[in-house]
C-alpha cells in the first residue's frame, strides 16, 4: 500500500512535469489553406492531380486524403505526396463528369490532428 500511493504520487509529479513541459501557445493547428481544385469549384475537364496546401506544415505519415464519388465510391488516387511541409498531393485518374468530396486528416508537426471534406465537381461535356 506505501509503494502504491508513492508510485501515485511519482505518477502525480510526472504529470505536473509534462504539462510545464509542453510550450505554452498551441496555436499550430493545421486546417485546409486552399486546394486545388479549389474548395466547391467546377472545373471544366478532370484534374489530374488534387493539392491541398494547410496553415501549418504536416506530418505526412499521419495524414490521408480519400476522394469519394457522387455513389460514395473511392476513387483509386495515387500515393500521398508530399512536396512542401504544408502541402499534400494525390493523383487523380481521369474523373468522369460529376461531384466529388475529398476527406482529409492531416496531423501537424506539434501533433494535433485536424480532419475535413469539400467537395468539387467536375463538368460534363
Ligand atoms: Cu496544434
Amino acid at each position: 500500500m506505501k509503494s502504491r500511493l508513492r508510485l501515485r504520487l511519482r505518477l502525480r509529479l510526472l504529470v505536473v512535469a509534462g504539462v510545464l513541459a509542453t510550450p505554452a501557445p498551441a496555436r499550430a493547428h493545421a486546417f485546409l489553406d486552399h486546394a486545388d481544385p479549389r474548395v466547391g469549384s467546377t472545373v471544366s475537364s478532370p484534374p489530374a492531380a488534387l493539392t491541398l496546401v494547410f496553415t501549418e506544415p504536416i506530418e505526412a505519415a499521419f495524414s490521408r486524403v480519400e476522394v469519394t464519388d457522387t455513389a460514395g465510391k473511392r476513387v483509386e488516387t495515387g500515393p500521398l505526396q508530399h512536396p512542401a511541409p504544408a502541402t499534400i498531393t494525390v493523383s487523380l485518374p481521369g474523373l468522369a463528369p460529376g461531384s466529388y468530396t475529398v476527406t482529409w486528416a492531416v496531423v501537424s508537426v506539434d501533433t494535433h490532428p485536424t480532419e475535413g471534406h469539400f467537395a468539387f465537381v467536375v463538368k460534363g461535356p
